[in-house]
């Protein structure tokens, strides 16, 4: 290791059950009586706009009630203290990073405190509920609003700077991730095959789809294994 490593970190949901939100895998993967693949989708918000609003504004409103977890802050640290360059890329839609005060962060599949109009592609912050009779500031035509959120089968937000920092990566941290969505799930293997050298740490509670990547695993919630990963990397500074 040196002290001018690129550590490029992924996050998935595991990193924010800490904090009391749920994961996709586990009972969250199920929205009532739907599965989230079939509401995360272009397809439901066309056809069912107020299912998938309700399914946003219940979610976006939870972010009210929770707070950033040791493990967010541990990154945090990281970042404030780390003299290398650090990429946090996070497939997470809530605002827990930034809360804790991560900036180099890259929200590739969008964020539930924004919205996106439809027509012009505006981004305008969302802390309240949308419905189908919201109207975007831009156009002023109801049902232009949607959540700006990356669905399944849509292209996720800052590929190239993702892939461009994968391409630098001399240490990649995958933490709370099941690797089971697509592209994020094949970043290790991208960083394996661009970077040899590359040191490759997982934390998980449980064995992911790609923990076969990772000589170096830390098993455990996110708040205990993080947190003691980040103080050993820079205690060895
Ligand atoms: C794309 C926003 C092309 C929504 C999300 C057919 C048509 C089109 C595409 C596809 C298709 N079939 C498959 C695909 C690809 C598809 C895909 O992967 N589908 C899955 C269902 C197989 N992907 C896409 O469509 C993507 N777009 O492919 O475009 C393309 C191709 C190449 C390059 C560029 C573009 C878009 C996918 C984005 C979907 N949107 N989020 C919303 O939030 O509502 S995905 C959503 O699910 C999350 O954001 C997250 O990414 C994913 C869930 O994954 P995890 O975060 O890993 O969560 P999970 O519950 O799975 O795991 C939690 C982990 O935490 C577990 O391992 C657990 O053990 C661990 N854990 C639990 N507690 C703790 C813990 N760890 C530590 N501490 C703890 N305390």
């Amino acid at each position: 290791m040196s002290k001018n490593d690129h550590i490029v970190v992924l996050t998935g949901a595991g990193i924010s059950v800490e904090s009391g939100l749920d994961t996709f895998r586990g009972n969250f993967g199920l929205w009532g009586q739907h599965k989230v693949e079939d509401i995360a989708t272009p397809e439901a918000f066309a056809t069912q706009p107020e299912l998938v609003h309700k399914f946003y504004n219940q979610r976006r409103q939870q972010l009210k009630k929770v707070q950033p977890n040791p493990a967010h802050v541990a990154l945090a640290t990281l970042e404030k203290n780390w003299p290398g360059k650090i990429t946090l890329i996070t497939q997470n839609v809530d605002d827990l990073h930034e809360r804790a005060g991560s900036t180099q962060l890259i929200h590739m599949h969008g964020k539930l405190s924004e919205a996106r109009c439809i027509q012009s592609g505006t981004v305008f912050p969302c802390e309240e509920n949308l419905d189908t009779d919201s109207l975007c500031e831009c156009c002023q035509v109801k049902g232009n609003l949607r959540p700006n959120i990356v669905w399944f089968g849509e292209y996720p937000f800052g590929m190239s700077e993702i892939f461009t920092a994968l391409d630098q990566a001399d240490q990649f941290w995958s933490i709370g991730t099941s690797a089971h969505v697509y592209p994020a799930g094949g970043f290790a293997q991208h960083v394996l095959m661009n970077r040899k050298d590359a040191r490759m740490i997982e934390c998980n509670t449980e064995n992911s789809q790609i923990s076969h990547l990772f000589p170096e695993r830390h098993e455990g919630p996110a708040s205990q294994t993080v947190t003691k990963l980040v103080d050993s990397i820079l205690e060895e500074l």
